[in-house]
């Protein structure tokens, strides 16, 4: 019975031996493997953001994204929000226009309440400048102060410049 005993043993041992031969190389894989995005498009925290100057509707704006393989921008962390308060004003993935109030990104997720830049007494649905109300979701500037971007509800159809986002491609191994 000692016999078997050690011999079980060591078959664990050559089990474990191979777990962590596989996942070393497994991790040499990845290390090996770097995000990179397509000429125009910015890489951060391994996703890939276009910066579109030329102003459209908000379905426009989304749609011209979709084109190019992503979609506007979806805001999940204070990291990203941060990364993308480039000057100027974009629209961002974020719509009520399905359900007033109902905040909703382009993946249909809902508004993290947690996870917010709304600037002041925004979102308003103000009817000023659309009866209708406004819907959609604009990165901007609050009162001229330049440190962080707000978020600005706004009518649909106005033209706006725009952020899309969509994941990086990974390279090819090169090395391993
Ligand atoms: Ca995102
Ligand atoms: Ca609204
Ligand atoms: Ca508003």
């Amino acid at each position: 019975t000692l016999l078997s005993l050690s011999l079980t043993l060591s078959k664990v041992w050559m089990l474990i031996y191979k777990q962590l031969q596989w996942s070393l190389y497994s991790n040499l894989l990845k290390v090996h493997t770097c995000p990179k995005c397509e000429e125009g498009w910015e890489l951060h925290g391994g996703k890939c953001y276009y910066f579109s100057t030329s102003k459209s509707t908000w379905d426009q704006s989304r749609d011209d994204c979709r084109r190019g393989g992503g979609d506007l921008v979806k805001i999940d962390s204070r990291e990203e929000q941060v990364e993308n308060t480039a000057a100027d004003k974009f629209w961002i993935g974020l719509t009520d226009s399905k359900e007033e109030d109902k905040w909703l990104w382009v993946d249909d997720s809902p508004l993290n309440t947690s996870l917010t830049f709304w600037s002041g007494k925004d979102p308003d649905n103000w009817t000023g400048t659309n009866p209708e109300g406004e819907d959609c979701a604009r990165m901007g500037e609050r009162g001229g102060a330049d440190d962080l971007k707000c978020w600005f509800d706004r009518s649909c159809k106005d033209p706006q410049k725009s952020i899309c986002e969509k994941s990086a491609e990974t390279g090819r191994v090169t090395r391993v």
